[in-house]
């Protein structure tokens, strides 16, 4: 069962004196209860070293401030008006700006604490081609979990392997030319290949490229992704000096491999059921029985019992002899992986923390492109850089009448005021009581709204402006965009969505909706367990609790094998390891969890 937690985040903690809007906001104790590192032995790019050397100079600068706001004040009332308001105020603004360094609303001024996070990154890009990659620290409180020396290595390696074997090199070209002749090759290969089509939502998309490349990565195969999708228009290439795309045009011999399903004949499910590759303990996998040039694995929310042997480890000792393989899934399918037993050691040492796979593989794979980080970046700077807590709100109506359901909205305040995530609006009649705050110190949180739809972060700001919060705080409610619904294949489109779930990244805390795969990207690319709003089965119904404490920021794997390989017969996945259990939100879904931490 989900461990119901106590809230984490408490605005009040984190509040800055008026006029000190250029200091970190995150205090001490807040960054202990977002679980953080300890503040006390922070390291010294942390939020609360930096605080301390930042505050000498900023109370010089605030000062130069003042002066400067009371010189041009002057000048203006002492010209009788001679320079028009407009002037003073920009040259006033100026000032201020290039007083507090430019980028003082950041929680990391001048130059990201570790760009590389921890190793996770390989140097060498051009900075400029993709300003993401290594200015994302920059802009986040939390700088999230560090990856264990084993994965930073096999990235490494990877990266080599897709550089000596990628597109645009012999080996690519030879590669190709057997997969023409439909030959597979003999002996081991020199390069193996998977082709990954991902496919659905953007979050579908995101889990299941990162799915398939942590499978590349253990089995040593070169990770090309399907180009359609605009998969190039929103990410950047995360291997240097070479290309994830799998090539456009005809070079790829397999014409159709987009349009593969659950009845494409060489299917590996297809394959088994057909007799073409056997797994049976009487075939020794390893021997001389003859493999197709390719196979394709269709690991689909649709897909049958032949293609969930997948997570088996006599299938997958019968799948590494085949060159090609072309995978499509919409699902995170990394908590499955783990269940193959010739791959946990590995997984064990490349992850040690159980419960950061994705984000680690995010981190690793998804670098917005410029386009969409001048999305991030400028709604950040404009919306989201006030002092105080940073709250994501992700609201997913699945269905119709969840567009504007005040039980939904009732579901979205009670788990944000239940679990003290915001301060209660004041009864309507209450409303004056908020003049007695006005001059106390006043904590603030702004609130990050995502929806497909504007309905309920309207009614969420106007409770708060209408009537205030009970305890003076001030809360701001900002929502990016409201498409209204889902717009598959448009670039624009597809590229708020990306920014959107970014900006979620960012929080310091976050709410999502059960079920969507746009929040698992945001808490994982975050390095943050969200609280989770159940999904409402009718319409009348508010889901009592309303959320819950998620006990891990990995997403779930929604269509999970239910096999024991060793047994041979069906059995329940989620029991069978500590560390892989059913996930809160659909309860047959498997989730990697810290086994220290989850509590049945
Ligand atoms: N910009 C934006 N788009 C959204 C939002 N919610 C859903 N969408 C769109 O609808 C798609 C939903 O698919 P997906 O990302 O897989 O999320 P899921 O359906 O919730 O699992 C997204 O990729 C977006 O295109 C939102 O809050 N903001
Ligand atoms: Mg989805």
């Amino acid at each position: 069962m989900m461990q119901q937690r106590k809230p984490k985040v408490c605005a009040a903690e984190s509040a800055a004196a008026p006029g000190t809007e250029q200091e970190l906001p995150v205090s001490q104790a807040a960054m202990a209860r977002l679980g953080w590192p300890d503040a006390e032995g922070a390291p010294e790019h942390s939020p609360v070293a930096r605080k301390k050397k930042l505050q000498a100079a900023k109370r010089w600068s605030s000062s130069v401030n003042v002066v400067l706001v009371a010189f041009f004040m002057i000048l203006v009332f002492a010209g009788g008006g001679g320079v028009a308001p407009s002037v003073w105020f920009a040259a006033a603004k100026a000032r201020l700006q290039r007083g507090s360094g430019g980028h003082g609303s950041l929680p990391y001024e001048r130059s990201a604490p570790d760009k590389l996070l921890g190793g996770l990154l390989p140097g060498g890009f051009d900075e400029k081609s993709c300003r993401s990659r290594y200015e994302s620290s920059i802009y986040r409180r939390n700088p999230g979990r560090q990856p264990s020396p084993h994965l930073i290595a096999k990235l490494r390696k990877h990266e080599e392997l897709q550089r000596r074997c990628g597109p645009n090199t012999d080996a690519y070209t030879r590669a190709i030319q057997q997969l023409r002749a439909g030959k597979s090759v003999v002996g081991s290969p020199e390069c193996k290949y998977l082709v990954s089509i991902s496919y659905r939502g953007l979050g579908n998309r995101i889990l299941a490229a990162a799915s398939a490349f942590l499978y590349a990565l253990l089995t040593d195969r070169v990770l090309l992704v399907d180009p359609s999708n605009d998969m190039d228009s929103l990410f950047c290439e995360p291997f240097p000096g070479t290309t994830w795309l799998l090539p456009r045009g005809d070079g790829f011999p397999l014409p159709g491999y987009a349009d593969f399903s659950i009845d494409t004949p060489e299917s590996y499910g297809n394959l088994l059921k057909n007799k073409v590759l056997r797994n049976d303990d009487d075939v020794d996998p390893s021997s001389s029985q003859q493999v197709p040039a390719f196979a394709y694995v269709h690991l689909d929310h649709d897909y049958g019992d032949d293609d969930k042997m997948f997570f088996c480890a006599d299938d997958q000792r019968v799948l590494s002899r085949v060159p090609w393989l072309v995978m499509r899934t919409d699902l995170y399918t990394a908590p499955g992986l783990f269940l193959v037993e010739s791959f946990r050691e590995e997984l064990d040492a490349l992850f040690p923390e159980r419960d950061a796979v994705f984000h680690h593989l995010g981190r690793y794979l998804f670098h917005p492109t410029n386009r969409v980080w001048g999305l991030v970046t400028r709604y950040y700077r404009a919306y989201l850089s006030r002092p105080g807590t940073r709250l994501g709100v992700q609201v997913r109506a699945f269905d119709a009448w969840q567009a504007n359901s005040p039980h939904v909205l009732q579901q979205i305040t009670s788990c944000l005021w239940k679990e003290k995530l915001l301060p209660e609006v004041l009864p309507a009649a209450a409303t004056s009581s908020t003049e007695e705050h006005t001059t106390a110190l006043r904590a603030e949180t702004t609130v990050l709204m995502t929806s497909l739809r504007a309905w309920y972060s309207e009614r969420i700001r106007e409770m708060y402006w209408e009537r205030g919060a009970a305890s003076g705080e001030g809360v701001s409610v900002h929502q990016p965009s409201h498409d209204e619904h889902q717009q598959l294949g448009t670039e624009s489109h597809e590229a708020k969505a990306w920014a959107e779930m970014y900006l979620l990244s960012l929080c310091d805390a976050l709410v999502t909706s059960g079920w969507s795969t746009f929040g698992y990207v945001a808490q994982g690319l975050g390095g943050m367990n969200p609280w989770v709003m159940y999904r409402p089965l009718n319409i009348t119904e508010v889901p009592d609790p309303p959320c819950g404490r998620d006990v891990s920021m990995e997403p779930c794997f929604h269509s999970p094998p239910v096999y024991d390989c060793k047994l041979k017969r069906g059995a329940d996945t989620g029991k069978m390891l500590p560390h892989v259990r059913h996930c809160e939100d659909v309860s047959w879904g498997l989730k990697l969890v810290d086994p220290q931490t989850y509590k049945d």
